[in-house]
């Protein structure tokens, strides 16, 4: 009998293949990517990839074709299979949104009543205008959702944004954002049991490397009078590591640093006399 092995799919190519592959890397998982292939196994760590298209993945994983899979929240949502989400994963952000012309005065959803709406996101379009009482026509299309108002095909559009340049450029304008969407980590309902074992080594090391991604480790000199209040600035993970220098009076202080409070705290600090700051990435966090 052969070794158990958990089966994951991501996309095969297009926006969230990179990111998917820079994720295993991260974790530690050697996958080799071969052009074309549909198949991979890591050489050092118990998975099989498979490379599908994304809207496929949450169908192959209701049916345990694969054991989990990396998708997008708007495909999951759109989708409405029986699976579970499982883990946010931090790439692939972006909103489904709805755009009409630039000219329109658009003054909330009822605005939308008995107008066309092109997209390729039917049924969480439907969901968006059943719950603001709206009637309206959807115009379900596959791609360049963005041309239809300019062709006549609809008056306004529902279609994933990120840096809202393809809406700029065809002349629409942002008006509702109807789901924020990133990556997730999806799975079968029925795991069995050794391949829950192996999702949970997995999702351990996606763990530390979000947390990692979101932190950063700070060193900085501060004279001894002022590490009181210096250390006093610092969250750290437990206290901060204090270390004499060379320099009489002088120490060096190491800590943690979550990366939202960072400007701020670096600030504070240098108010406080903390000079030589460095701030350095962290590759895993354990805690
Ligand atoms: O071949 P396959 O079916 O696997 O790929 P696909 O063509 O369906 O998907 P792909 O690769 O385009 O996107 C995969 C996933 O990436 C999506 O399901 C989202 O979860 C995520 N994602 C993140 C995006 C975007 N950002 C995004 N900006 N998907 C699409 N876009 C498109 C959007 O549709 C529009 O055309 O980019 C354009 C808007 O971008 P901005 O920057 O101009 O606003
Ligand atoms: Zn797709």
């Amino acid at each position: 009998m052969g070794q158990a092995k958990l089966k994951l799919a991501i996309q095969k190519s297009g926006r969230l293949h990179d990111d998917s592959m820079r994720l295993l890397k991260e974790c530690g998982i050697d996958v080799t990517n071969g052009v074309n292939k549909l198949k991979s196994e890591a050489s050092n760590f118990p998975l099989e990839v498979f490379f599908l298209r994304d809207d496929d993945i949450p169908q192959y994983v209701e049916d345990a074709v694969a054991d989990i899979g990396f998708v997008g929240e708007n495909v999951v949502y759109e989708k409405k299979k029986k699976i579970d989400v499982t883990e946010k994963l931090g790439f692939g952000k972006c909103r489904l949104s709805i755009a009409v012309s630039k000219g329109e005065n658009y003054t909330g959803p009822g605005f939308l009543n008995n107008k066309r709406i092109a997209t390729s996101y039917p049924v969480l379009v439907e969901d968006f205008l059943k719950a603001n009482n709206v009637k309206a026509e959807i115009h379900e299309i596959s791609g360049s959702v963005e041309i239809a108002p300019g062709i006549g095909l609809a008056e306004a559009i529902c279609d994933l944004v990120s840096s809202g340049s393809t809406l700029f450029m065809n002349g629409l304008h942002e008006v509702e954002t109807i789901l924020q969407s990133q990556a997730v980590l999806i799975k079968n309902q029925q795991l069995g049991e050794e391949q829950q074992a192996i999702l949970n080594k997995l999702l351990f090391r996606i763990q530390a490397v979000k947390k990692a991604k979101n932190t950063k480790y700070v060193l900085l000199n501060a004279p001894n009078e002022k590490l009181e209040e210096i250390i006093s600035l610092l969250p750290g993970m437990k206290s901060p590591t204090v270390l004499p220098l060379a320099e009489k009076g002088w120490s060096s202080v190491h800590s943690v640093l979550s990366e939202s409070e960072f400007w701020d705290i670096i600030e504070k600090l240098k108010a406080a006399g903390a000079q030589g700051i460095l701030v350095v990435p962290i590759e895993k966090m354990i805690i």
